[in-house]
C-alpha cells in the first residue's frame, strides 16, 4: 500500500503545539492541566475531529480518537503518547508520538485503507510527573494500576488536588470509569524519540524497543535545626542542606556501585529552607530518580539509597521522612509487535536497531494490558528534556510511516 506522510502537517502540528508554552522558544514548559496544556489538547482535539476520528476524553483527561473499525467489537490497535512537557523541555518528547499517530491515521484515510480492528489515537494525561510528583498517571489509572482513591490523594507542590486541577480543566467524568475494561486493545504502539544517543551513532533512522527500563523514585524530606549563622558554633549545628548533600552524593556512588553502565540514579530536585544566606538550613527535600533494565540491580540501589539516608541522617543528628513515590518493574515488548514493526522496516528498507528505552513511557503500562511495541527515531546528540532537544521532520515522517504500516498490519491481524 503507498502511503503518503504528510511531513508538512507534520511540521504544522508539532510547530502549533510548542506554541502552548509557558517558556520561551525554542524551550517547551507545559505541566498537566495549566492553560497551556488545555490549549494544546484544544487544537488537537480539532484535528482529530477533522480527521473524522470520533473522540472521547475520560475524567483524568486521557483524549481517545478513534477510528472505528469494519468489525468495532474486536480489540482496537492503538496508538499514541503524551503532550506534557517538564520545565524547560523540548518541543519533540511525546508530541511525536501523539501528532504521528494522528498523522498515521490521516495517511491511512487518504490511502483509502480499511481497519478491520478499530483503529485510535490516544494523548495520555501527565506523562510527566513534574506537577504531582508521579509519572504515566494517565496510563497508569487506564491499566488499573492506580485507583480512584490513590488519584484523589495526589496533590501538588502547593497543596491543591489532582480533583482539583483536572474538575477546573472541565474533565469531570467519574474517576471511576478511567480503568479500561480487560481486552479493551489488541496492540498498542508508542513513536518516540530516542532521547538517547544510540541511533544517531549509529546513522540508523529506526528503532524498534524490546524492552523498556524499570524507573523508581524517591522523595526525602531532611529536618534539622534553624539558627544563626553567626552565632551558632559549627559542631553544634543539625544542618538538613549537608546531610542532604551528602545523600546526593551518596544517590551517585550507589548507582556507580553495581558496576552497571545501565544502572542510572538522579538526585533531580533539591530545595532547602528556610532559604536566607545568614540561617542554617533546617529542612532539605530531594527527588531521586532510579533506573535499570534489571530490576533486581535497580531495588538494590533503592535499599543502598534507604541505608545511606538512615546513616547519613543519624551522624548528623537530623531526622527524615522517606517516602517511595513509584517503583515501577520494566516491560518486555510484545514478540509478535516488534517483528510486525521489524517486517515493515525491511519492506519499506528502513534499517532498524533492536534496542532497549532508558527512558520510561506510558508504553511501560500499556504493556501490562496489551502486547505492546515501540519505535524510536534519532534525538540529535541524544538530547532531552532540554530546549535543545531535536529530531528533523524526515526523520519524525520515517517514524510516522513504520508506525502507519504497522497500525495497518495489526488492525487486519
Ligand atoms: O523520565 C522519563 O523517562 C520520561 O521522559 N518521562
Ligand atoms: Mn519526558
Ligand atoms: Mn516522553
Amino acid at each position: 500500500m503507498e502511503l503518503i506522510i504528510d511531513a508538512q502537517a507534520l511540521g504544522a502540528d508539532l510547530e502549533a503545539l510548542a506554541a502552548y508554552s509557558d517558556d520561551e522558544p525554542p524551550g517547551v514548559t507545559r505541566l498537566v492541566y495549566g492553560p497551556a496544556d488545555l490549549r494544546a489538547r484544544a487544537y488537537l482535539r480539532q484535528q482529530c475531529d477533522e480527521a473524522g476520528l470520533v473522540v472521547r476524553e475520560d475524567g483524568l483527561g486521557n483524549l481517545f480518537a478513534r477510528w472505528p473499525g469494519s468489525e468495532p467489537d474486536l480489540p482496537a490497535v492503538a496508538s499514541g503518547s503524551h503532550i506534557d512537557a517538564l520545565p524547560h523541555a523540548g518541543r519533540f518528547d511525546g508530541t511525536v508520538g501523539v501528532v504521528g499517530a494522528l498523522e498515521a491515521l490521516r495517511a491511512l484515510r487518504r490511502a483509502g485503507f480499511q481497519p478491520r480492528r478499530s483503529l485510535e489515537m490516544i494523548l495520555f494525561t501527565s506523562e510527566e510527573p513534574t506537577r504531582f510528583g508521579l509519572g504515566c498517571l494517565g496510563s497508569r489509572a487506564m491499566i488499573g494500576a492506580l485507583t480512584p482513591d490513590q488519584l484523589r490523594q495526589l496533590r501538588d507542590g502547593q497543596g491543591r488536588s489532582l480533583d482539583e486541577w483536572r474538575t477546573s480543566a472541565d474533565f469531570t467524568a467519574p474517576l471511576e470509569a478511567v480503568a479500561l475494561a480487560p481486552g479493551a486493545y489488541g496492540a498498542f504502539v508508542e513513536l518516540h524519540i530516542e532521547q538517547g544517543p544510540l541511533l544517531e551513532v549509529e546513522g540508523l533512522p529506526i528503532g524498534v524497543v524490546r524492552a523498556i527500563a524499570a524507573p523508581a523514585a524517591l522523595r526525602v524530606v531532611i529536618r534539622g535545626q534553624s539558627g544563626h549563622a553567626g552565632s551558632v558554633l559549627m559542631l553544634e549545628r543539625r544542618d538538613a542542606l549537608l546531610a542532604g548533600a551528602e545523600l546526593a552524593l551518596a544517590v551517585e556512588a550507589a548507582a556507580l556501585g553495581t558496576g552497571s553502565r545501565d544502572t542510572v540514579a538522579t538526585t533531580g530536585i533539591f530545595t532547602i529552607g528556610p532559604g536566607a544566606v545568614n540561617a542554617i538550613p533546617n529542612v532539605a527535600t530531594l527527588e531521586i530518580d532510579v533506573r535499570d533494565i534489571d530490576l533486581e540491580r535497580r531495588d538494590q540501589v533503592l535499599q543502598a539509597i534507604k541505608a545511606s539516608t538512615e546513616a547519613i541522617c543519624a551522624r548528623r543528628h537530623v531526622t527524615y521522612d522517606l517516602i517511595e513515590l513509584n517503583a515501577d518493574p520494566p516491560a518486555t515488548c510484545d514478540p509478535a509487535v516488534v517483528e510486525t514493526i521489524i517486517k515493515v522496516c525491511d519492506r519499506i528498507g528502513l534499517p532498524r536497531l533492536i534496542m532497549i528505552s532508558r527512558a520510561y513511557h506510558d508504553s511501560l503500562f500499556m504493556a501490562r494490558i496489551c502486547p505492546t511495541a515501540m519505535i524510536f527515531i534519532p534525538s540529535r546528540g541524544g538530547i532531552s528534556h532540554r530546549a535543545d532537544e531535536y529530531s528533523d521532520l524526515d526523520q519524525i515522517g520515517q517514524g510516522v510511516a513504520v508506525l502507519a504500516h504497522s497500525l495497518a498490519a495489526l488492525s487486519h491481524a
